[in-house]
């Protein structure tokens, strides 16, 4: 096993905390994937981004007190670099059929082609990512929310080294082959698209980039959990790591929207109406509006998580390659053989809840802790609307509407859960749902705004800076 350190070498080329340079041959696979990562970023990274001084956190060691090292970085000089959490050497497997066996440093050969596909779609949604959002500079509402979309790009980028490294380290040849196309597949390209949907969904504005943090973020953090607690261990201490830097991406959209949801109840007190009209006329986004966005990028993300009953999961978790979420505090054998789990099913046009093996159920289990979580950003938005006395309540869509993958699929539900017919849906899903004409308004709202201390008129200024500077720090320098 290669030496590994909790401080990450930036004298090197590609800074690590694996001790690449003991490792000549995995070193020089990596720096030639490299030129084409920077291309990549060049082509498809954030748009005319070159030459800006931003202030971005850079992780200098995985230590508690060195992930979060703040400064001015030029784009698109930030160090990308393989970082893993330090190793516990008494880890044992926590589920399935190897539960109790020591945890494994190479990938077992009957194990190969599977894992392989999971570090494939978790690697392809980072660069999907970068991709989907690389036009909003143009458009950013502020310095600080600027700033903020550097920070989740250049991480982004990062986890995908992350899963370069473990391809490139474990996999070879077939590893290699992989990491290549990582760059070459993209968002929403005809084909060679991204794995999976919600990666295909265009990024158009910044309400829909707020709720894409909000919401498909947090299925990154449920799913790089899940890998977190893996038996293939260097798979978990990258995604333990990974998980230190995704809570600022959910954070970004859960104050976004939080604030898009402030300047509303402002205009809606100044212009003395709830109407949709008069508000947008006021030059914020209505409540409707935002509840559609909420209802779509909601049930996007939902699909993420793949078919209620999935043979592919029972597979991930009975061989010990991805776990449950916080599968260690879970009370029970951590092989479920004889469990079972309650799962939303269709029955004669009904929604039904009912019990299956708990193996086959991991997916929808993964799902119901995602839905958990997710309420609570929506509390926290309700209570803004409570504290300026607004009635509205924001909620969170029945998990069959608009789903795509799985049971629900075929079906039109409507938000609160009801199975309707097809014509049914035609004439009501605009109320539900995104129209072109919320999109059009939404857009023509758009404004580049990047004098500090400035912001559009449709989000409120943030509580507070980053990294104990004020919120009208100059976070960006044109030069
Ligand atoms: N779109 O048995 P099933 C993040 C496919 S986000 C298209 O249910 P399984 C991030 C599925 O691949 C986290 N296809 O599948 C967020 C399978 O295809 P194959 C990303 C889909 O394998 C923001 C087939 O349907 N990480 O990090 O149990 C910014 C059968 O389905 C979809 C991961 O997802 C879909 N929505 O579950 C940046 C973790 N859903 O294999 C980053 C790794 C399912 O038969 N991935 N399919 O050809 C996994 O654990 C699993 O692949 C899934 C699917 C949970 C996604």
């Amino acid at each position: 096993m290669a030496i590994e350190h909790s401080n990450i070498d930036y004298s090197e080329r590609i800074p690590n905390n694996v001790d690449l340079s003991g490792n000549r041959r995995l070193q020089r696979a990596l720096e030639s994937w490299q030129p084409n990562y920077i291309k990549w970023w060049q082509d498809l990274g954030p748009d005319r981004s070159n030459g800006f001084d931003v202030y971005l956190r850079t992780a200098i060691s995985v230590e508690r007190d060195g992930w979060a090292n703040f400064g001015f970085v030029k784009m698109p000089e930030y160090r990308w670099g393989i970082f893993l959490a330090k190793p516990n050497l008494d880890r044992k497997i926590s589920f399935g059929d190897h539960k109790g066996e020591p945890v494994w440093q190479d990938v077992p050969g009957e194990y190969r082609a599977p894992l392989r596909r999971l570090i494939v779609t978790q690697g392809d949604t980072e660069p999907a990512s970068v991709e989907q959002q690389n036009h909003l500079g143009a458009t950013c509402p502020s310095l600080y929310d600027l700033r903020n979309l550097f920070q989740i790009n250049v991480e982004e980028g990062r986890h995908l080294w992350a899963m370069v490294y473990l391809l490139h380290a474990y996999f070879g040849r077939d590893g290699r082959e992989e990491a290549e196309m990582l760059l070459e597949r993209h968002s929403g390209d005809a084909d060679k698209p991204r794995i999976l949907g919600a990666f295909n969904e265009p990024t158009p504005d910044w309400l829909s980039y707020y709720m894409f943090t909000y919401f498909t973020d947090r299925d990154g953090k449920f799913q790089l959990a899940a890998l977190a607690e893996s038996g293939f261990d260097p798979l978990a201490r990258t995604c333990q790591f990974m998980l230190t830097e995704e809570a600022h991406h959910m954070f970004v959209g859960e104050t976004g929207i939080m604030r898009v949801v402030q300047r509303t109840c402002e205009v809606m007190k100044e212009v003395q109406s709830e109407d949709p009209k008069q508000v947008r006329e006021g030059g914020a986004i209505d409540l409707g509006t935002l509840q559609r966005y909420i209802n779509l990028h909601f049930t996007v993300s939902v699909d993420l998580f793949g078919q209620e009953i999935s043979t592919n999961a029972a597979t991930y978790f009975n061989t010990g390659l991805k776990g449950r979420y916080l599968e260690s505090r879970l009370d029970d054998d951590h092989r479920l053989t004889d469990s079972s789990w309650p799962v939303h099913l269709v029955h004669d046009g009904r929604i039904v809840l009912e019990d299956r093996p708990a193996v086959t159920a991991v997916n929808e289990r993964l799902r119901d802790d995602y839905i958990k979580d997710s309420q609570r950003g929506i509390d926290r938005w309700n209570a803004v609307l409570d504290s300026h006395g607004v009635d509205f309540r924001f909620t969170l869509p029945h998990r069959f509407f608009n789903r795509h993958i799985g049971t629900s699929a075929g079906i039109n539900v409507t938000p609160q859960g009801e199975v309707i017919s097809e014509s049914e849906w035609q004439s009501r899903e605009g109320g539900w749902l995104p129209t072109d004409e919320d999109q059009a308004f939404v857009g023509s709202l758009m404004n580049r705004v990047t004098e500090p201390g400035k912001i559009a008129a449709w989000i409120a200024p943030p509580a507070r800076g980053i990294d104990g500077k004020p919120w009208d720090y100059e976070y960006v320098r044109f030069n």
